[in-house]
């Protein structure tokens, strides 16, 4: 089990040509992500490098929440890209970081996996939305407006027992319990590097990974309350669709659309608050 995710395990099953290819396992860490982002200014780590752990102290989510996930239980990993890309297009990462997520536990687990705006994964059980993956992407801008580099952070809930799941703001779920038994974490990590570097492929061809995103968004069509980043007020409404870039468009009650960038979203009349 310890040896489960260590580079001697890894390497030889890895069917990509870069994500990956950089492999670095740590038995407990502060945080990949910002592991990562240290190493990527210190040296010349190459683009698809990867750090994966069996425990973070200090897992992050977004705004500093915190992400929890009992040892040796999950996928807990970040990937650095160099991408040649304008900066606007950086949500493209997070899109094509849970669309490699989805069809790999949907490959790995065999259950319905969808997508929650702007950054969850998630699996309805017992009528309720709850969340199996969140993604956490932090880019660094040139000053010439392209990006310096980024860097994804993946924590999938794997194995995790229903009493161990963390208490969340959105339901949590585990594969385990999704799926009624347990899931090889070494199988689903080469499925999600192989799926992300395909997806990357077609997005660094210029296509736009919005449009299979979209029609995997939970989040269309329905009631939705968003608190969104840096201001007090909610905004109820209906999810209409995303922009080319990500934004949730949402018609409140008088007919105005606001387009919100960054934000959290509760689906109203769920039978739950996923
Ligand atoms: C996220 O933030 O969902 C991004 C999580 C990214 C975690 C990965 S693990 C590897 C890498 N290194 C890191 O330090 N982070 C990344 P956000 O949407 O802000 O959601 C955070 C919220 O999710 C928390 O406030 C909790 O309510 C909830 N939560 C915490 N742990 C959870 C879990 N295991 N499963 C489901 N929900 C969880």
């Amino acid at each position: 089990m310890e040896q489960e995710l260590h580079e001697t395990a890894v390497q030889p099953r890895l069917t990509t040509q870069w994500i990956g290819r950089s492999y670095r396992y740590f038995a407990s860490v502060g945080s990949t992500n910002t592991l990562l982002k240290e190493a990527a200014t210190a040296q010349a780590l190459p683009a698809g490098a990867v750090f994966l752990t069996d425990y973070q102290s200090q897992g992050r989510g977004r705004l500093e929440r915190r992400w929890e996930a009992p040892p040796g239980t999950s996928l807990l990993l970040s990937v650095l890209f160099r991408p040649q890309w304008p900066a606007e297009r950086l949500s493209w990462l997070t899109m094509i970081a849970g669309l490699a997520v989805a069809e790999a536990m949907e490959a790995a687990a065999v259950v319905p996996v969808a997508l929650k705006w702007p950054n969850d994964v998630v699996i309805e059980h017992k009528g309720v939305w709850r969340k199996v993956c969140g993604l956490l992407l932090e880019g660094t801008i040139t000053a010439e407006e392209r990006l310096a580099y980024a860097v994804l952070g993946v924590g999938m809930n794997v194995n995790i027992t229903a009493a161990q799941l963390p208490a969340a703001s959105t339901p949590p779920i585990s594969l385990l319990v999704a799926a009624g038994r347990p899931i090889s974490r070494l199988e689903l990590l080469v499925a999600f590097l192989a799926r992300l570097e395909q997806r990357y492929a077609t997005a660094d061809a210029g296509e736009s990974p919005q449009p299979a995103w979209n029609r995997r968004l939970v989040t269309l069509g329905r009631e939705v309350i968003v608190s969104r980043v840096g201001e007090a007020e909610t905004l109820t409404g209906v999810a209409e669709d995303t922009d080319e870039w990500g934004q949730l468009r949402v018609r409140d009650a008088v007919g105005r659309i606001h387009t919100v960038a960054a934000g959290d979203v509760t689906l109203r009349h769920s039978g739950g608050n996923a």
